[in-house]
């Protein structure tokens, strides 16, 4: 494991869960008032304790508590918060220059940012990659891409899909509450199509859930009015859902033979997060537009949209940009975050995570009914909380585990549908250690809640 003082001068934060104060302790009461009086209520706050240092597998609050981060600041610092090469690199840029515009005078770690994203995205055709700084502003951007290209203009988003809160990607997410609810009217020409979501379909096959998707794409929508599909390859807000293997490439299959575009939003998934740099690799399956963003760039802003070259270079001259899209901070960071993934053998370790955290949370689902399912990939795992012997969800036991986690010094993050998906982000710089006392925690309060 990295030695964050070795590289950056910083304190070295000691890897330990440590509670000195009741939470959230008396500092971040303060800080919580004074948010309800400075910012919006719109704006939730999972575990209300203010950070002042994050680092390999801790988030260290004002109030000296030191919490095993199951979240990586929802699936973003993957190579691990402040990590060495990150710090470094942005530290340099910022000294060099913060800001030119890469649409005014362009520089070269826009481009070789770029270059990496072609060369570690899926298939070895000629690809282009433009950036943005969100993971919305870069789907929306996909879609925009493959509108252009496709000069249709009907887009199809899955049930449990999550793809942000701008207005068109409201229109992309599933979910009413609390993404949508009051913020309408959405953008058009954006349909619904069914999801593979093996735990409540009866393990379908996925090659059957597909064909069931695509008929109804075709009758309610049409062919020749489409210009693409979007989708997470792992629904993540949606509640982690692994689709059965064959859904996504026969969706793939199909889109090629339709001249659809296939754009997989891998701004959750990407990254190692799931053990392999993308988590369509799992299924081999190569998508016309990849977006990613989150772990891109270990915590600061920066989101691309990669594909095929003649898709993303449809679009006419200044017909993309943005004011900030490939930020120079952003991209040394990138290109920080890509080294440490490959030096470090990030994906056997996101590998390894998966190993340990399935063994432990099939062995408590054992003994505890109140688990549905133990699924995901890498270090992107969740259980989904049923009413035993059911498939009916269970949203209150969701929240008092992820309340008693917090109280006990474990960030942990609820998603799913139904609100009955308790999930795990672990950054892969985590210590062997803290995982495994993470799960021990996780353990006692599903033992304490019985
Ligand atoms: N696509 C697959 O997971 C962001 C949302 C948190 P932005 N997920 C976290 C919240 O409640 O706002 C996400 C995602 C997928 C797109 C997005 C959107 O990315 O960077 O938040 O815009």
């Amino acid at each position: 494991m990295t030695q964050r003082a070795t590289v950056t001068g910083g304190p070295f934060l000691p890897q330990r869960r440590r509670l000195v104060t009741e939470i959230p302790g008396p500092r971040s009461r303060d800080l919580l008032a004074r948010k309800g009086a400075a910012v919006p209520r719109g704006v939730g706050t999972t575990l209300p304790v203010f950070a002042v240092a994050a680092g390999d597998g801790v988030v260290v609050d004002v109030d000296g508590n030191s919490f095993i981060d199951f979240g990586s600041g929802i699936a973003v610092t993957t190579v691990g918060n402040s990590a060495p090469r990150v710090v470094e690199a942005v530290t340099a840029q910022v000294q060099a220059f913060t800001h030119t515009c890469f649409m005014v005078t362009p520089y070269d770690t826009y481009i070789r940012v770029a270059e990496e994203l072609n060369r570690l995205t899926p298939g070895d055709h000629d690809k282009r990659t433009v950036l943005f700084n969100s993971g919305a502003e870069a789907v929306e951007n996909a879609v925009k891409i493959a509108r252009s290209y496709t000069k249709r203009q009907a887009v199809v988003a899955f049930d449990h899909g999550y793809h942000g809160r701008t207005n068109l990607t409201m229109a992309l997410t599933a979910k009413n509450m609390p993404y949508k609810s009051g913020f309408g009217p959405f953008a058009g020409e954006v349909y619904r199509a069914p999801l593979s979501y093996p735990f409540r379909d009866g393990g379908r096959d996925g090659a059957e859930a597909a064909r069931e998707a695509v008929d109804v794409i075709e009758k309610q929508v049409g062919v020749d009015n489409l210009a693409a599909l979007v989708i997470e390859p792992i629904q993540g807000e949606g509640g982690f859902i692994v689709p059965a293997p064959g859904f996504l490439a026969t969706l793939a299959e199909w889109c090629r033979a339709n001249d659809v575009v296939f754009i997989a939003d891998e701004v959750q998934t990407g990254f190692a997060r799931t053990g392999e740099m993308f988590a369509v690799d799992h299924e081999g399956v190569v998508p016309d537009l990849i977006v990613t963003a989150k772990g891109i760039a270990g915590g600061l802003p920066l989101a691309a949209v990669t594909g095929r070259a003649e898709i993303v270079d449809a679009p006419h001259v200044g017909g993309l940009g943005g004011t900030y899209g490939g930020n120079p901070l952003a991209c040394a960071a990138a290109l920080a975050v890509v080294e440490t993934i490959e030096s470090d053998g990030l994906l056997d370790r996101a590998r390894a995570i998966e190993k340990t955290m399935k063994e432990r949370l099939t062995a408590l689902r054992q003994s505890d009914p109140r688990i549905g399912e133990v699924r995901g990939r890498g270090a992107m795992i969740a259980v989904e909380l049923v009413e035993p012997g059911s498939t009916t969800p269970d949203p209150d036991l969701t929240k008092r585990v992820a309340a008693a986690a917090h109280a006990d010094g474990l960030v942990v993050l609820t998603c799913g549908t139904y609100g009955n998906v308790l999930r795990f982000l672990p950054p892969l710089s985590m210590p062997d250690h803290l995982l495994t006392e993470g799960l021990d925690v996780l353990e006692r309060i599903f033992e304490a809640t019985r």
